[in-house]
């Protein structure tokens, strides 16, 4: 087992410094910027928070899997749904198949520093599950709430793993990531699924006890840098209170061989899933 591939299976996470070089990290920052550019904020009004998850209701967000969504901050929209700061800060992210159907993004995650990170980190044969620009702009970028991924994007057996990229150095003070090492190897505590009434999503909890309060550390990471999380590795990050921005694209994969559950909120049928 090579040293990254042993740190992974330890601690649930491999970070790879300087793994995306700042040519690339400054081509995309401006497909990023395209896209806020492209979007006319008096067509949306879903806000994304992970304290209550309210975005789940809407069908904007639950039909977001196989196209390209822009979601808020809280606290940016009036009464009456108008922006109250300029789109470019407004953004909580941007989900969720730009890797399929924007041609840069699917350059990007298709390029080596994502496909040499899956192989260090023991997938096999990995199909690009899901992108997301998560902006976290000063003063406005929200909390989120610690999770596994495998919650969100479960599969049988587990396979997703995280790409998380920092696009601007992440650190304590603007919202980096935080991870509780090792406890990948707790039992996963929720699943967040579609109804099987058609209702909607809930999430199911399997009783397990809370995260610990302690153990957490803080991933803070070089713009450049690229982390792997594994699926069941509790991980969070606190609000954006700073000045500073804290831009970051993930990506995430699965096993070509896992089962994906038609339940998953990520709906993926009209849109085959392809490789690296
Ligand atoms: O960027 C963040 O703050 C959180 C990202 C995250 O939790 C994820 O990609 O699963």
């Amino acid at each position: 087992m090579t040293n990254v591939a042993a740190t992974f299976a330890e601690t649930g996470y491999a970070q790879f410094p300087g793994a995306v070089d700042g040519n690339a990290i400054d081509a995309i920052r401006g497909d990023i910027r395209a896209l806020v550019d492209r979007f006319d904020p008096s067509s949306v009004t879903t806000v994304f928070r992970t304290d209550d998850q309210s975005h789940a209701r809407d069908d904007y967000f639950l039909t977001s899997g196989d196209t390209v969504r822009y979601f808020y901050e809280d606290g940016v929209l009036d009464d009456e749904g108008r922006l109250l700061v300029d789109k470019h800060e407004a953004l909580n992210k941007i989900g969720h198949a730009m890797h399929d159907l924007e041609p840069a993004f699917d350059a990007f995650c298709r390029s080596t520093p994502f496909a040499n990170a899956a192989a260090a980190v023991g997938m096999s044969d990995p199909r690009l599950l899901q992108s997301m620009i998560i902006f976290k702009n000063p003063r406005v970028g929200g909390e989120v709430t610690a999770h596994t991924d495998h919650t969100f994007l479960w599969t049988e057996p587990q396979s997703v793993i995280g790409f998380w990229l920092a696009l601007d150095d992440a650190t304590v003070e603007n919202g980096c990531l935080w991870a509780l090492p090792g406890a990948h190897r707790l039992p996963v505590r929720s699943r967040f699924a579609r109804r099987a009434d058609g209702n909607g999503t809930e999430m199911i909890d399997f009783g397990e006890p809370d995260y610990p309060d302690d153990g957490w550390v803080p991933l803070e990471a070089e713009a450049g840098t690229l982390i792997a999380l594994h699926g069941t590795l509790p991980h969070r990050s606190s609000p954006n209170t700073s000045e500073k921005s804290r831009l970051a694209f993930t990506l995430h994969c699965i096993e070509a061989d896992a089962e994906y559950p038609a339940d998953n909120w990520l709906d993926r049928s009209a849109l085959p899933l392809r490789g690296f």
